[in-house]
């Protein structure tokens, strides 16, 4: 049900390809780990640039702040130390932004995890 539309350049050992549907952050989990892959967590501007290549739309990043609002982690529970915010993120808006997006433009956005993204994952 997913077909591999793009493969970066290699970043240190990571690719990250992408998927060509969107779907919530559950989801995304469990199309990455399916293919033994994680979900996109960019360590440095060098991977965020690749990832922001590969991404043809707004998608889904391995980072949430589900646990302690406003302490962004990984999905194995440490804490994110490299970042990349647009202007006024992040703002947690509506009913709350636990889950993160990368834009167009490479810059971070939270969102609901329940919203549907594209599903960038790596290996
Ligand atoms: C969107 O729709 P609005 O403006 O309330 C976005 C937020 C951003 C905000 C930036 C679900 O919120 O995450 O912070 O734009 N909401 C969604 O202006 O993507
Ligand atoms: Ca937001």
């Amino acid at each position: 049900n997913w077909v591999l539309f793009s493969l970066s350049e290699k970043v240190g050992k990571k690719y990250f390809v992408s998927s060509v549907k969107k779907m919530s952050l559950d989801r995304v989990k469990a199309l990455c780990s399916e293919f033994q892959g994680s979900v996109a967590t960019p360590r440095n501007a060098e991977e965020n640039s690749a990832i922001q290549k590969v991404a043809k739309d707004i998608a889904y990043l391995g980072i949430t702040d589900v646990r302690v609002e406003g302490s962004f982690e990984d999905l194995t529970g440490n804490r994110v130390r490299y970042t990349n915010w647009n202007d006024g993120e992040p703002n947690n808006t509506g009913d709350g932004e636990d889950c993160v997006v990368i834009l167009g433009n490479g810059k971070w956005n939270d969102v609901p995890c329940s919203d549907s993204f594209l599903a960038i994952c790596e290996f």
